[in-house]
């Protein structure tokens, strides 16, 4: 039933991987210093020339990337295991590999409504390395990875997962909603969040930068009317928005096959030029990611990136994810593809880092989590005053809606806004 096309590309990635050759330059130490890579080739849509399939990687970039997504993958599984615990309430879709936990906090607490999500570390850690500081990003509701590379340290995310006043939404967002300078969030409405990407792109457009947005929606949303709505404008005024699929084979538990007339998604943008990419390479994420924003910031208008990626776990912490997948599936994808292994694998070949290292950065990597965790287990909630604080930047009325609407509460101002254009 899962998607044979991501199955065959998956095998063809593998191949093609363990057949290429990577270049080196050493330093004095026996450790190299840089290493060159070949990426699967990018599939094209509506471009004559695509990113580069040659790929430099400095010693440090290594280090950074793999720190990051070992980071990504431990603050989910803790996620995970603070969910089973019930200290995390609601929605909960994890990003590992691609994991994603959703979850309303403050107001949700009694119910216990289960999700999760799943393996897509090299997407957001490879796009962030090609981000500038004033491009914006936009996602659905697998946010906790991107909430952590735009900015917030893994005390934010966990503490917000679990509703304390150290969360970076003071407890009061969860899973799908968090938020800091440049990053529109977490969005739990599937599709949401493309049209509102294309807005953020005219806004940066609007105010004179050559800024781009990256705009991530899954291949579930890539079915949704409202995403070509947003093309079709984006295409006229020339947005700069990158439209970025991240394919992970599922929505929910249908895969792409029984869902999509056309699993091509790089293609669908039909008249926007599109992209494919192996997207549990993060180098291969971070050359497309510079290409296509380099093509958006120089006024040629939005493009699509299609990235494939898998998720081991189920949609959410309810799904197992097992009925309509077999465990082999998830075995060889675990075997064959995993982002964090596959380019453990290459930094050690090339001598880009040695096992020593790798293995410091996990047990530091283990210890941020730990504390975070000692830390949303044991800070503070707000109170209730503040339940009702922030929800606008210009507060027109002061009174909001309570339990009833004759028991209402009041409106303040506590924070500075963040993106308020
Ligand atoms: C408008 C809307 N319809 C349905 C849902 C329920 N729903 C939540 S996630 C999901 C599947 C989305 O799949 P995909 O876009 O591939 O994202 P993934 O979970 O694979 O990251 C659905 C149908 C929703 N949240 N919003
Ligand atoms: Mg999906």
């Amino acid at each position: 039933m899962f998607s044979v096309t991501l199955r065959s590309l998956g095998r063809q990635v593998h191949q093609q991987n363990k057949s290429l050759a990577p270049l080196f330059t050493y330093s004095k130490n026996g450790l190299n210093t840089e290493a060159s890579f070949d990426t699967k080739p990018f599939k094209l849509h509506k471009l004559e020339e695509g990113p580069s399939t040659s790929v430099t990687l400095s010693r440090q970039d290594a280090l950074k990337y793999y720190k990051d997504m070992q980071m990504i993958r431990r603050m989910e599984t803790a996620a995970g295991n603070l969910y089973k615990e019930k200290i995390i309430r609601g929605f909960c879709h994890l990003y590992s590999g691609q994991v994603c936990f959703h979850f309303f906090h403050f107001l949700s607490t009694k119910y216990s409504i289960k999700f999760i999500l799943l393996s897509q570390e090299a997407c957001c850690v490879g796009m962030r390395a090609s981000m500038r500081s004033y491009d914006a990003v936009i996602t659905a509701y697998r946010a906790h990875g991107w909430t952590y590379m735009m900015g917030v340290d893994p005390v934010g995310v966990l503490a917000e997962l679990t509703g304390r006043n150290t969360g970076c939404q003071r407890g009061k967002g969860g899973s799908m909603h968090m938020y800091i300078k440049n990053f529109y969030g977490g969005n739990g409405i599937v599709g949401a969040q493309q049209p509102l990407g294309a807005g953020v792109a005219l806004a940066l457009k609007y105010q004179g930068t050559d800024g781009v947005c990256l705009t991530l929606y899954g291949d579930g949303a890539a079915n949704q009317g409202q995403l070509y709505e947003a093309m079709n404008i984006a295409q006229l005024w020339k947005l700069p928005v990158i439209f970025i699929c991240e394919n992970n084979g599922y929505g929910m538990g249908t895969s792409v096959d029984r869902a999509s007339a056309s699993t091509n998604y790089y293609t669908r943008g039909d008249y926007v030029p599109g992209i494919w990419v192996d997207g549990m390479d993060v180098l291969a994420v971070r050359e497309a990611t510079r290409f296509a924003i380099d093509h958006c910031a120089t006024g040629k208008g939005p493009m699509v990136m299609e990235v494939v990626t898998y998720r081991y776990s189920g949609h959410s912490m309810s799904d197992p994810g097992t009925s309509y997948r077999s465990r082999d599936e998830i075995q060889e994808v675990r075997q064959t593809r995993d982002p964090i292994t596959g380019f453990r694998e290459r930094l050690l070949t090339t001598s880009l880092a040695t096992a020593e290292e790798l293995k410091d950065i996990d047990q530091e990597v283990r210890q941020v989590i730990e504390d975070a965790v000692k830390r949303a287990k044991a800070d503070k909630e707000i109170g209730l005053e503040e339940l009702t604080a922030d929800i606008s930047c210009n507060p027109i009325d002061t009174r909001v809606r309570g339990v009833t609407a004759f028991d209402t509460l009041t409106h303040r101002r506590l924070g500075p806004a963040v993106n308020n254009h």
